[in-house]
């Protein structure tokens, strides 16, 4: 199971404190902005959020909790650079993220396995590196019951309303700047109904709260800004830990980089429970002699790739039908082994463990990729190196992440 925070695992991870930092109704609002019910109204929840000034990710849905009369809409709007999200609703993904919430933070990073089936009747994002993305998963996928397929396609119709009772309710894997409308039928029972993503799994969530007739809930502006007030908070969690991966620096104090020149893929905030990460390198921009060698130490789900051309500088790839599927050029490893199928090991908590999984030579022609690194998050950081044998400069991207580039120079050029 994919944990959404990457360097959380150094602290405690509480999925419970996920949830009380989630928007009550209404709380703290201006009683004008309270409205009695409408059941006509247009709420939006961003999937992911953007900072302006630092290249980052959120596993999170800003706000987390709507609240919203039956009759109502409610716009899933995929505002990210790149980290791959669904949003799920319906009775499967509402058992599995209500049995994740009563987890203890120890629990949460070691899950019993009667919250574990819970989660097994949700498809995975993909059923392992080599393979495609889950159709059921990748794709919208509406069941009025039953669980989905992990490998057959779901049945093809247009999306309905939904109304409370359905067993599964996906979006499908959002492509760039998205919007999935939920329509909820005027006959949806009052009450809360959870949403997940099949990517980062139970950690990001959220609630449609559904409040009978009458009851007033707060405007769409309001929800809205709640939500950006959220993630306003969760971006201040990052600037100590973006400033040191400027600087080519993990986020934790005593702990720095083993090798010679080498780069840090993202970086996030340790020990708490802020569901950003920073998508940069760092530092962006490495001299190495001729026959140098430069080691990137992955932190999240990322790729080293060199050459990409715009075909294939992006994970997701939109048939014309608009199914989605990966870009196997932009994610799988090309010119060599990339990272090998099990995660290393050893390291604890408090001490990182780094460990070089994939080594390679290149020649500076063509395209090159590691492909994504899926397992590598703290405590153990998988290596990505590669020695350079002509002089030159050699620009690189993260194919997952838009705006994620550094580069290499060679020699004296
Ligand atoms: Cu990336």
């Amino acid at each position: 199971m994919r944990r959404s925070l990457v360097w959380a695992a150094l602290g405690t991870v509480a999925v419970v404190a996920l949830a009380a930092s989630a928007l009550g109704s209404g709380a703290g609002l201006n009683a004008r902005a309270l409205r009695v019910a409408a059941g006509s109204q247009t709420f939006t929840v961003n999937v992911d959020g953007v900072n302006k000034k630092v290249n980052e990710s959120f596993d999170a849905y800003f706000p987390s909790v709507v609240s919203v009369h039956a009759g109502d809409t409610v716009v899933f709007h995929y505002v990210g650079v790149g980290e791959p999200h669904t949003v799920a609703l319906g009775s499967l993904a509402n058992a599995a993220v209500s049995a994740f919430d009563k987890l203890s933070p120890a629990q949460a990073n070691n899950p019993p396995k009667s919250a574990l089936a819970l989660d097994a009747k949700l498809p995975q994002f993909t059923n392992g590196p080599a393979s495609g993305v889950v159709p059921a998963a990748g794709n919208p996928c509406f069941l009025a019951s039953g669980t989905p397929s992990s490998k057959a396609p779901c049945p093809a119709g247009a999306q309905p309303a939904f109304d409370g009772k359905q067993s599964y309710y996906d979006s499908g894997w959002f492509k760039a700047n998205e919007k999935f409308t939920v329509h909820l039928s005027s006959s949806t029972p009052a009450g809360s109904y959870r949403f997940m993503c099949l990517v980062h799994r139970e950690f990001m969530q959220g609630t449609i709260k559904v409040v009978p007739s009458g009851t007033m809930v707060a405007s769409p502006a309001a929800q809205y800004a709640s939500g950006q007030k959220q993630l306003a908070t969760d971006e201040a969690g990052l600037v100590a830990a973006a400033k040191l991966l400027a600087q080519g620096k993990p986020p934790i104090p005593g702990v720095s980089l083993p090798g010679s020149h080498p780069i840090l893929v993202g970086s996030g905030a340790p020990g708490s429970n802020d569901p950003g990460q920073i998508d940069q390198f760092g530092p962006t921009l490495v001299h190495i002699p001729v026959g140098g060698s430069v080691t990137w130490w992955l932190a999240g789900l990322h790729t080293i790739t060199f050459n990409s051309t715009k075909a294939d500088n992006d994970i997701q790839s939109v048939a014309k039908n608009g199914d989605v599927q990966i870009n196997g050029k932009a994610a799988a490893p090309v010119g060599g082994p990339g990272e090998p199928p099990k995660p290393p090991t050893g390291g604890t908590q408090a001490h990182i463990k780094f460990k070089i999984v994939a080594s390679q030579t290149w020649n500076g022609t063509g395209f090159h990729n590691s492909g994504i690194f899926g397992n590598s998050q703290p405590p153990n950081i998988e290596g990505y190196k590669l020695t350079f044998t002509h002089a030159g400069t050699y620009k690189f991207i993260c194919t997952v992440h838009d705006n994620m580039k550094g580069t290499v120079v060679v020699g004296n050029s």
